[in-house]
């Protein structure tokens, strides 16, 4: 895409990551493409957010990917790659996301796919997705970073292929994200704000602006700024968490994969990995909704809220990342607001209630 002409067919009809940045990726040219024509998410301007913090701040809302989050991004690559190779079946292990894209992937390209979840610890609407796309659910009674560590040992078998960002072709995939921010905007931004679990996506978005960098698609490089949920931490404690617990279960991690990515991403770029706590989670979450219109997972609004308690020079453009949308958990929203008790249907009733 090198013309205004061309960026316009490319929104029109957008093809998926892989026909957009195919240059940049390591998918050859005679694979079959497996894709549900992820990507090209929408960069909001945040009017509020922008007068909050003297800044022009955007918010790369990912929840517009096919099963509402970015891992979509990395998962065609994955699955286009294990369809290449072969692969009959794939395994995740996943606090969610990544269950929902690898069984959705996996139903496009029919390979079987496994997903090995914390039992108790996973989103309804992630549940819901993994279940019906038709993946094999295991629900398994340890945390992610068990589960993980299980999945580890079936790849080493050769029998199943991963799909976790310890594939690297995951992170291939969700580096177009960054590819996306500076095409939209025509340079990078100052900030980049990002939550932070296993640590695979701030490797992943490194990747894609030093690599844009590299091909003088932008001039200057952000500083990138990782949050991790204060009661799943690992990388801010400088220790894994054995029983990390946070309100945002899809960052409910303690020994992050990407750990050392994480620490190059925050220190290459004179960042920094924070942590925030539920409370101030589930602020920016609400506020989100209510002053942005837009209503991410509580995982996501980390990148908000780790804005909410950073200072940024005047003027500088930053970019969040809302990695997962917020039908996805529709527990926790229900559970913020008190939901109204029925009344009767009269109009003498509802007036009363509704107070007019
Ligand atoms: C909404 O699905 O780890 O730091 O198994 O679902 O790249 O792990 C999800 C992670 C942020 C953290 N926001 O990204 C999984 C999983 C949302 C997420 C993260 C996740 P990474």
């Amino acid at each position: 895409m090198t013309t205004a002409e061309d960026d316009r067919a490319a929104r029109l009809n957008w093809p998926g990551v892989i026909e957009a940045y195919r240059k940049y990726l390591p998918v050859p040219k005679e694979a079959e493409v497996v894709t549900l024509r992820e990507g090209g998410t929408p960069l909001y301007y945040a009017s509020r957010l922008s007068k909050l913090k003297g800044s022009d701040v955007f918010l790369k809302f990912e929840g517009a990917n096919p099963t509402g989050s970015f891992k979509d991004r990395g998962m065609t690559v994955a699955m286009t790659m294990a369809k290449q190779s072969g692969a009959k079946a794939v395994v995740c292990a996943s606090t969610g996301n990544t269950s929902a894209a690898s069984a959705a992937y996996a139903a496009r390209a029919q390979l079987r796919s496994i997903v090995l979840i914390p039992s108790g610890y996973i989103a309804l609407g992630k549940l819901a997705q993994a279940l019906i796309y038709g993946a094999k659910v295991v629900q398994i009674k340890g945390n992610f970073d068990r589960a993980l560590e299980i999945v580890r040992e079936l790849g080493e078998t050769g029998l199943v292929t991963v799909v976790n960002s310890i594939n690297p072709y995951r992170i291939e995939g969700q580096k177009t994200g960054a590819f996306e921010i500076v095409d939209a905007l025509g340079f990078a931004p100052t900030h980049h704000f990002i939550p932070v679990g296993n640590a695979g996506n701030i490797s992943a978005y490194w990747k894609g602006y030093n690599e844009y960098f590299a091909d003088g698609r932008c001039s200057t490089l952000p500083k990138m700024m990782g949050f991790q949920a204060e009661g799943a931490a690992p990388i801010v404690d400088g220790k894994i968490v054995h029983f990390p617990e946070t309100v945002a279960t899809a960052i409910r991690i303690g020994n992050p994969a990407s750990w050392k990515g994480a620490l190059l991403a925050a220190s290459e770029s004179d960042g920094a990995i924070g942590a925030v706590s539920d409370k101030e989670i589930l602020y920016a979450y609400t506020y989100l909704a209510r002053e942005e219109s837009i209503f991410c997972e509580p995982a996501s609004a980390a990148s908000v809220a780790g804005l909410m308690k950073t200072t940024v020079p005047l003027g500088a453009t930053v970019v969040c990342v809302l990695t997962g949308h917020g039908l996805k958990d529709p527990d926790t929203a229900i559970t913020q607001i008190e939901v109204p008790a029925a009344v009767e249907a009269t109009l003498e009733a509802i007036s009363k209630e509704v107070g007019i």
